[in-house]
């Protein structure tokens, strides 16, 4: 489906890049994927439905960030040691990961009777992974961890849950990516907005000359259901609780087929970009909780609408 010339992201021609029958074991799903590069190759793990409505995450590699294959197994199951068990009984969900001091650490979703907290795990070379630690309480999705530390500290955004306000982006701080504290809200819902249902953060933050970028996803509730959009925010380079401007205006909506229709309808939501030399951004988002799909942009754009064409972070 053809889109606007304005947007600011470009959808790949071939998109879906990735979907259920690319997998070599049974799935129903192939979405929200965090992706990284390693070692000059593209590495996803991607969240998968089963048949029985419970998730699992895939591996999937690429020369060039837009044909990848799937590896033979999944890479991630719920677990089966403690502590973790108890937590990831109802599958595990939505991955990140960030490159951090020569590994990568995997945040993701853990889902169980007891609701849904953010797991980390780590791996060196995505062939064997070691869980580290439940690093929230329940209910918490969507943290990503900054790829650097402030004055000795790790940084993460994530999304707490509340029954008395609108789902909004936190910041959290670390000695040891185990215990977290120093929390502060960062940017809410805004009201009578494309984003005032909630927000969360998406794909790990990306360093650019200007700041942080944080590509994050909206959601705006109408009578035919919630439609969830993708917007941008900057944040300060040397302190990333110092919100330099917010997007007034959503980045990506649902447009083509496999956004609109599937899963669940109406959904781009990404848990990853990868920055190129060129000056380009890779993002990728899943499409209606269904496929997975990539589009590109000029990373110097993403910057400009966070700083000339703003709205209120808080
Ligand atoms: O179905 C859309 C999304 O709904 C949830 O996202 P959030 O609570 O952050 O708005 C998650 O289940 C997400 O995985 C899913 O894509």
């Amino acid at each position: 489906m053809a889109e606007s010339d304005q947007s600011i992201i470009k959808r790949y021609e071939d998109n879906p890049i990735l979907s259920k029958k690319d997998v070599p074991y049974p799935v129903e799903t192939v979405h929200n994927a965090g992706v990284v590069k390693h070692k000059g190759r593209y590495v996803m793990l991607f969240r998968s439905h089963l048949r029985n409505g419970r998730s699992i995450i895939g591996l999937a590699e690429s020369d060039d960030g837009f044909h990848f294959n799937v590896g033979p197994e999944p890479f991630m199951t719920p677990a089966s040691r403690e502590p973790f068990a108890t937590y990831e009984e109802f599958g595990v969900e939505d991955p990140r990961i960030c490159p951090l001091g020569g590994e990568y650490i995997i945040t993701y979703s853990a889902y169980s009777r007891h609701g849904a907290r953010i797991a980390l795990a780590r791996t060196r070379d995505f062939q064997t992974v070691e869980r580290v630690a439940l690093i929230t309480q329940t209910d918490y999705r969507n943290a990503v961890i900054f790829p650097e530390r402030f004055d000795g500290y790790y940084a993460r955004l994530d999304r707490p849950q509340s029954e008395m306000c609108p789902w909004s982006i936190w910041i959290s701080y670390s000695p040891d990516l185990v215990h977290w504290g120093k929390s502060k809200v960062l940017i809410k819902p805004f009201a009578y907005h494309w984003d005032e249902m909630k927000i969360g953060p998406g794909a790990t933050p990306i360093k650019t000359r200007e700041g942080w970028l944080n590509i994050f996803h909206g959601v705006f509730k109408t009578m035919d259901g919630a439609i969830y959009r993708l917007g941008v925010a900057l944040h300060a380079l040397d302190d990333p609780s110092q919100v330099l401007g917010v997007a007034d205006e959503w980045i990506l909506q649902p447009e083509d087929p496999w956004e609109v229709i599937g899963y669940v309808h109406n959904v781009v939501f990404t848990c990853g970009a990868v920055a190129e030399d060129d000056g380009s951004i890779k993002i990728y988002w899943g499409g209606a909780d269904t496929v997975m799909c990539v589009g590109t942009a000029r990373i110097d754009d993403l910057i400009d609408v966070c700083l000339s064409r703003s709205r209120p972070a808080l």
